[in-house]
């Protein structure tokens, strides 16, 4: 009973607008109202004598050379906290070509690299090829010491730079937006559980990632704070140049530097840092069915059912907290899911798989042995005086794992194992860490943590605050790997994030709302996200809170297909909004975008493998491949996935055309990725008409996209043939990439057992090449179909559609395997 009322509030509660008393704004918190205006003088003298410049770190992996710098700033005999667990392994160092040292800077070379530390006006000056790019600025340099923490502030300017980006997690623009005492709050960076988050707000959200970028003409650079304690950042853009001051609550001011020179390289540089996502498992790429109320199994299995009747793909359905007993997490509730062994067997009949809600707090309960086992080891937070802390969270009063703790972690990472996790089997593919900013149901401290309670080693939460969700899901995801024994590729959705959590789990952008705004707002977040090595991210489609129109909710379906991470969710009480409730006229054009995503899985596959090699992004805002456009420096409402297909959200109720932008100049053809030969060249803004039964979604003219047909499953498309679809360009060639393995295990990894194609098209010949010396005698890949598009003499295009090769014999007849380039001649 107690629970019911408490449901009823929150959804009353629930008015679409953030609580503004319950989230401070910068006026309610010292550490921005004291430091906003710090007046610029110099502080700090700079003492070159004996100072010793002889390495800088280097990240590892595919390492762009030079490029990464570091800077630590602390006072003698500091005592600031030092984060662990963002970085990836140690970074490696490499010597410095020179250093020249004179009575008022320090020069310090390293390939087309120079940085400069300046003595009066104490100062720290990056150049990339002799353009100055970053500019670490002593004057508003404070390092202080309060009774229980370390606040300190510095700024940071990009003269380069015509945007700044980054500072993940906000539902704001991708450019960030000048922020200004009067005006709009700086960005707090700060991982919070913020209900009924607004559009286009610098205030704190569920992600903090602690990088900001600078982008202008042929320049971009970056930095990385490498530090997890609450942040707020003031942002100036400037006619050329932008400037950023950071206010930290505590910790180190540590400092890694990008120098680009591109916005492919700063990505590039610092995933290298913190690592990149490991291969998704395929099926978590395709569509996720989820609701706050599938209350029982034979919901579950009804739900399937339908989806099949209707002809909806579909890979996975989620069960949110109501399938525990009474909150208790690794439990099943005993009435409604009494036999979850049954329920797995029918999902995994089906192909399908099970995703469920596991939160980090745990029910004060004796007799729950999670509870029992950590109280009895001391895994749970402190209070200063040592008694657990305990709030409220959805079991009533709970107390919160510890992971800084490495046995905690150990501990809970065993929980998942079959032994303990009871009636699960590999059919529960997924685990959902939901409310892991450290949320609370404690309305005083703004839902989360106050910051006087303690980690293992008497470590404040303050310092390690922003970072206790990438602690419990490195934990979940190394219980997953225990749990199949290495075998399976896990998958965790995650809400709170920090910079290193791409390595072990996706993200949603939490709790939005059925509004059109959310749709764009989607692609703007995850973009972002994706420029900060954080790939694996979506949006609840329809909007979790209100109820979407059947026209939202096609929009957002239509959207959300291209998107790394496209599940459907929603609040707890909201109607019923699976794709099949509706009309069969509302459900056609979710269906098509349904199909299209399962169509391009081939696409997404290859993207995700592709960031694993090399920290690219899958979804990418167009300054990325077109850097020098100035016009395309603030679209954050079309992505293009990967480099050839470009996507425009619709988010605006009964339009008949949207503005679009089509870059790469007037030579270069977009041509329809619904093959119905409307295409438009590259020349900037156009009105591109739409109706209500797609989005525009276009191909790059010299692009190879590789699709499959689509079926009720990844696990159906498995074994289907591929449709090439090369849109030729003016040389008449094309090029592509495609990458086949198991989709499920880490043979890839662990075996080299993929095959990694180069996919050339070139007149009438298309030819498949490996690109490693991989271990790829497992996989046949048979390509069914080529489409290929030409631009006539008059600039019309052509399509032809090719099943036989020019002897006459089907494509499928023809595999490509082993090692061997697969040629095929069609005219
Ligand atoms: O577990 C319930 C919800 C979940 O459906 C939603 O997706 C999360 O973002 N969860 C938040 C807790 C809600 C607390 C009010």
């Amino acid at each position: 009973m107690v629970y019911k009322l408490f449901f009823l509030l929150l959804v009353i509660s629930s008015v679409y607008a953030a609580d503004h008393e319950v989230y401070r704004n910068c006026s309610r918190v010292d550490l921005c109202s004291q430091n906003r205006e710090l007046e610029r003088q110099e502080r700090y003298k700079v003492i070159l004598e004996g100072a010793v410049f002889a390495q800088e770190w280097q990240a590892s992996g595919y390492k762009p050379q030079t490029a990464v710098k570091t800077v630590q700033i602390e006072e003698t005999n500091s005592s600031r906290y030092h984060i662990n667990d963002a970085l990836d392994g140690e970074p490696t160092v490499v010597n410095f070509d020179d250093v020249q040292l004179s009575l008022t800077s320090a020069e310090i070379y390293l390939g087309n690299n120079k940085a400069v530390v300046n003595v009066s006006p104490f100062s720290i000056t990056f150049y990339t090829d002799d353009v100055l790019t970053v500019v670490v600025e002593g004057d508003r340099l404070t390092l202080q010491k309060e009774e229980l923490h370390t606040p300190f502030t510095f700024g940071v300017s990009f003269p380069q730079a015509l945007h700044l980006y980054g500072l993940h997690e906000h539902a704001d623009h991708l450019a960030l937006q000048t922020t200004a005492p009067g005006g709009v709050d700086p960005y707090r960076v700060k991982t919070i559980d913020l209900n009924n988050y607004e559009l286009y707000s610098t205030m704190a959200m569920y992600g903090a990632i602690p990088v900001i970028y600078g982008h202008g003409f042929n320049s971009t650079s970056g930095l990385f704070l490498h530090n997890a304690a609450e942040l707020w950042v003031e942002i100036t853009n400037n006619e050329v140049g932008a400037d950023a001051f950071f206010m930290a609550d505590s910790g180190a001011l540590d400092l890694f530097i990008f120098l680009g020179p591109s916005p492919v390289d700063v990505v590039r540089q610092y995933t290298s840092l913190t690592g990149v996502a490991h291969l998704p498992p395929i099926w978590t790429l395709g569509y996720h069915q989820c609701r706050w109320g599938y209350a029982d199994q034979q919901d579950v299995q009804t739900v399937i059912a339908e989806m099949d009747a209707n002809d909806f793909p579909i890979d996975a359905i989620w069960l949110d907290i109501q399938h525990t007993q009474e909150m208790k997490f690794f439990t099943w509730n005993s009435e409604n899911f009494s036999d979850p062994v049954s329920m797995l067997q029918n999902l995994s009949s089906t192909n399908r798989y099970l995703v469920v809600l596991s939160d980090c707090h745990f029910k004060k309960q004796e007799g729950y042995f999670v509870y029992d086992e950590s109280l009895a080891n001391d895994y749970f937070m402190k209070n200063l005086d040592g008694t657990v802390y305990e709030d409220e969270g959805w079991p009533g009063p709970s107390s919160w794992m510890d992971y800084l703790n490495p046995e905690a972690q150990e501990y809970y990472s065993s929980l998942y194992l079959y032994e303990n996790w009871n009636d699960t089997t590999p059919t529960l593919g997924g685990v959902w860490n939901d409310m892991n900013e450290g949320a609370t149901f404690n309305f005083t401290n703004e839902r989360t943590f106050p910051y006087d309670v303690y980690h293992y080693g008497g470590v404040s939460n303050r310092d390690i605050h922003n970072m206790y969700g990438l602690l419990q899901v490195k934990a979940t995801h190394k219980g997953l790997i225990d749990r199949d024994n290495g075998t399976l590729r896990p998958f965790i959705l995650t809400r709170a994030h920090f910079a290193g959590s791409q390595r072990y789990a996706a993200f949603w952008t939490g709790d939005n709302t059925a509004q059109f705004g959310f749709i764009s707002i989607s692609f703007s977040m995850c973009l972002n996200a994706n420029l900060l090595g954080t790939v694996f991210c979506g949006a609840d489609i329809g909007g979790f809170f209100d109820e979407p129109t059947e026209e939202l909710l096609q929009r957002f379906f239509q959207a959300g297909a291209w998107l790394p991470f496209f599940r459907e969710h929603s609040n707890l009480g909201s109607e019923r909004r699976e794709p099949y409730v509706f009309s069969e006229e509302v459900q056609g054009p979710i269906r098509d975008a349904m199909k299209m995503r399962y169509e391009h899985l081939p696409v997404w596959y290859t993207l995700f493998y592709e960031h694993t090699r090399t920290g690219d992004p899958v979804i990418r805002p167009l300054l990325y491949h077109y850097p020098d456009d100035s016009d395309v420096f603030e679209i954050d409402d079309q992505l293009i996935l990967g480099r050839d297909i470009l996507v425009k959200a619709v988010d605006e109720a009964g339009v008949e055309s949207v503005r679009m932008y089509f870059p790469g100049g007037e030579d270069l053809m977009w041509y329809s990725a619904y093959l119905d030969d409307t295409f438009y060249p590259g020349t900037g803004w156009i009105d591109v008409p739409v109706t209500i039964d797609r989005i525009p979604v276009y191909y790059r003219q010299g692009g190879i996209v590789p699709t499959k047909v689509p079926e009720a499953s990844t696990t159906a498309m498995k074994d289907g043939f591929y449709v090439l679809t090369c849109v030729l360009d003016n040389n008449h060639t094309a090029t592509g990439t495609l990458y086949v393995d198991d989709t499920l295990s880490f043979e890839y990894k662990d075996s080299q057992k993929y095959s990694y194609l180069s996919l050339e098209a070139l007149e009438y010949d298309v030819v498949l090449s490996p690109i490693d010396d991989s271990e790829d005698e497992d996989f046949d890949i048979f390509v069914g179909v080529i489409v290929t598009i030409t631009f006539d003499d008059d600039g019309k295009p052509v399509k032809r559609i090719y099943t036989h090769d020019v002897d006459g014999v089907p494509l499928v007849e023809k595999k490509f395997q082993g090692k061997e380039p697969l040629v095929i001649k069609l005219k």
